[in-house]
């Protein structure tokens, strides 16, 4: 059990944001994972283990998804979301790179390039809100000097500069990072299934991105990591299809060296619980069990930064509680 209570900052209107259907592996699809429970799993298995703060947060963080992310991007989301009628799902039709000119309703395809993330009236200020979450933990951090949690919904880790998809919209992680970066050195540490490629893309020699995850090109975001943009500041490392807790902790110690080395004051982490072998959205197996995420607690209470945990994935409802009761149990310091 941890000695003081750790500050965990839930977004307020992160359970307006309801997508419904998930086409991303191709029509008809299946009811959509990322769904509201997922916040409150977590946040009873966490609480199982810690002394836990919460605060609900019902602030929007405009001025730093601003600074994050293109104007052009956020003045579409901005007018989508004006022009959506109650219970309407947005997905877009036409996938270039360039459709600034066409109607409003086809320019989501210039910043999406797939169809499992449905924007609604609720979606933009339930992303806002969630990115709120994340400054709230990255504040807290910067005053308190202890760890803080974001259950942050939606999560953020594929959202680029002007992109969106994989259920992420803008990139908390890198919001909370930059907060981070401007008062000591930080890094972004991303333990999620999937590669984070909008985190790649934001990373920089001032706010590095390590990540571990399934071989994201036969996995989502399905990419060749050697075409990602920004990928000087990214280590990334593939864990084989298969991998049980062992291999996983392994290569998670590996990674965790030059993380080290770094010298770090702060530490971001996207903790996905996408890896949990009862997840039901991996392609290559990834065989972590809920035990397995006390060792991976305890390889990060070990690390010197205080560190702000961003929630990205992790979509087994029945699994979720277990898995975050088992890393809280494991990450206490
Ligand atoms: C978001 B996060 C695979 C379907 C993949 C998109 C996954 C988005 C993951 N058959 N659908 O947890 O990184
Ligand atoms: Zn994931």
């Amino acid at each position: 059990m941890r000695t003081d209570s750790i500050p965990l900052f839930v977004p307020a209107l992160h359970a307006q944001h309801q997508p419904r259907r998930d086409l991303s592996d191709g029509y008809p699809g299946v009811d959509h994972p990322e769904v509201p429970d997922r916040v409150d799993r977590v946040l009873e298995g966490l609480a199982a283990a810690w002394d836990v703060d919460v605060q609900t947060v019902a602030d929007l963080a405009w001025e730093n998804v601003r600074r994050l992310h293109d104007a052009d991007y956020i003045r579409f989301l901005v007018e989508l979301s004006e022009r959506l009628h109650e219970g309407e799902q947005y997905i877009p039709a036409i996938f270039h790179s360039d459709l600034s000119v066409a109607p409003l309703r086809l320019r989501g395809g210039m910043y999406c390039k797939e169809t499992g993330t449905p924007i609604s009236a609720a979606t933009l200020s339930a992303a806002l809100c969630s990115a709120a979450a994340a400054e709230r933990a990255a504040q807290a951090l910067i005053e308190t000097g202890r760890d803080a949690v974001a259950l942050c919904r939606p999560p953020g880790h594929h959202a680029g500069r002007r992109r969106y998809g994989g259920y992420c919209l803008f990139n908390n992680a890198y919001v909370a990072a930059e907060i981070l970066a401007r008062v000591g050195r930080c890094a972004v540490l991303d333990l999620d299934y999937h590669l984070g490629e909008g985190s790649a893309e934001l990373s920089s020699e001032r706010t590095p991105y390590f990540s571990l995850h399934a071989d994201p090109w036969r996995n989502y975001p399905y990419l060749d990591v050697g075409m990602l943009p920004g990928s000087a500041f990214a280590t990334l490392e593939s864990v084989p299809s298969g991998v049980d807790g062992s291999g996983y902790l392994e290569r998670l110690r590996r990674l965790l060296e030059p993380v080290e080395a770094l010298d770090l004051d702060f530490l971001v982490l996207s903790l996905g619980f996408d890896t949990a072998a009862t997840d039901p959205i991996q392609d290559d197996p990834v065989r972590l069990h809920p035990q397995d995420y006390l060792a991976i607690g305890q390889a990060l209470a070990r690390l010197r930064p205080r560190i702000a945990i961003v929630l990205e994935g992790g979509y087994d409802l029945d699994g979720l509680s277990g898995c975050a009761r088992y890393f809280a149990a494991g990450f206490c310091r």
